[in-house]
């Protein structure tokens, strides 16, 4: 598989419904989409770095002239045997794991469909159906927030996670729990904590939670695994994890029980397989966690999701919770049970829509050898 041009673009999709974290306040993304095309064959690859750098230090305007000036010309050019090539190849520049994961996993995609064989089996996955959760931001009051809470269990997603911050928190959830006793609940931090408050995270044990994510710092493991000790509630970790080697550090030091798995934020399909290895081979169950992403990206999510590890529900939930048109076809949809069902179509089994996409293209450029 030779690599003969990278192609970025930049699309713009509003969101159905504005999504709040404890960082920020999310209307309209801005996606990076980026093609790999080896002999005839296009892979897309999609970039989950965000608009701004709060979720990570990694937004839009780094990851696309990391790709254009470092990612695609160190793969351009290049006879690869496999994706796993093409990680190696970028492995020299430091961090920048969402502009990596972008272009692997469109090699990736590219890979899967020169060998005519589905995405998921291509990277050892075994699922044939795979379980779904939301995400469900913070509204501007308790009352919407139950109504949504309400819509997605109808729609049978079978585990519920409330971004929480200080302020929005034990009301809620106590809100929440009064209204729904026993369903599969879960909180997502994004780090808006200090061990300053340990006496108020204790708080969260009451409401039975099936995980808190990433309590503390974005870059820490040790003071997670203080944390950890003090709380009934399993730590979840999704920042701090963006390696396989955090994931080991973590395990060894307590600082979770439950790792969530993006493939953007550890760098691409290799390292996240290696991620959910180190995780399996601890007992650590893991979850494929999402980031608004647009169907490619969603795509390669419920790809992932299928390894055999995957066995709590993610945040991969249908085209139609975030997007009036999506930009693959079919749209993702979920059965009433809450669950995806895969397919054996061969490369991610949705087709991507390039007349929508180039409507909705506000810049692009195509990066080949040459010009190295
Ligand atoms: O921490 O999981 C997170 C969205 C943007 C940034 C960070 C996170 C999220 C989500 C949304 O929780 C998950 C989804 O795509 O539905
Ligand atoms: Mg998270």
């Amino acid at each position: 598989m030779k690599v003969e041009a990278i192609t970025l673009r930049e699309i713009q999709m509003p969101l159905v419904h504005f999504f709040e974290t404890s960082f920020s306040r999310t209307h309209n993304r801005r996606i990076l989409l980026a093609t790999a095309d080896c002999g005839g064959i296009s892979g897309w690859g999609e970039c989950v770095a965000g608009e701004d750098p709060f979720y990570s230090s990694e937004w839009v305007e780094t990851a696309w002239l990391t790709i254009k000036h470092y990612l695609a010309p160190a793969v351009l050019g290049r006879e690869l045997a496999s994706a796993r090539d093409g990680a190696a190849l970028m492995a020299r520049v430091r961090g920048h794991r969402m502009a990596k994961a972008a272009v692997e996993n469109a090699l990736w995609d590219a890979e899967a469909k020169q060998k005519n064989v589905p995405l998921w089996k291509l990277l050892g996955g075994t699922r044939r159906e795979i379980q779904c959760g939301v995400s469900i931001g913070i509204q501007d009051s308790v009352d919407q927030l139950l109504d949504k809470i309400h819509i997605e269990l109808a729609a049978g997603y079978r585990r519920i996670k409330l971004k929480v911050k200080p302020g929005w928190d034990l009301k809620v959830l106590e809100r929440v729990r009064a209204r729904w006793p026993d369903m599969v609940l879960s909180c997502d931090a994004n780090s808006a904590y200090t061990l300053n408050e340990v006496e108020h995270l204790r708080k969260f044990d009451q409401f039975h939670l099936l995980m808190i994510e990433q309590p503390l710092w974005s870059d820490d493991i040790y003071y997670h695994a203080r944390l950890q000790r003090q709380l009934q509630t399993a730590i979840c970790l999704d920042e701090s994890i963006r390696q396989a080697r955090d994931a080991a550090a973590a395990v060894e030091t307590g600082a979770c029980r439950i790792v969530n798995i993006k493939v953007g934020r550890v760098g691409g399909f290799t390292e996240a397989k290696r991620v959910h290895d180190v995780c399996q081979a601890n007992n650590i169950p893991v979850w494929c966690g999402g980031m608004l992403e647009s169907g490619v990206g969603r795509a390669h999510n419920i790809a992932l999701s299928t390894l055999e590890n995957f066995c709590l529900p993610g945040d991969v939930s249908a085209s139609k919770r975030y997007w009036k048109e999506d930009i693959i076809e079919p749209e993702v949809e979920v059965t009433p049970q809450g669950t995806i069902v895969i397919g054996d179509d061969p490369g991610t089994g949705y087709r991507v829509r390039e007349d929508l996409i180039e409507k909705l293209t506000v810049r692009r450029e195509t990066i080949r050898e040459a010009e190295k």
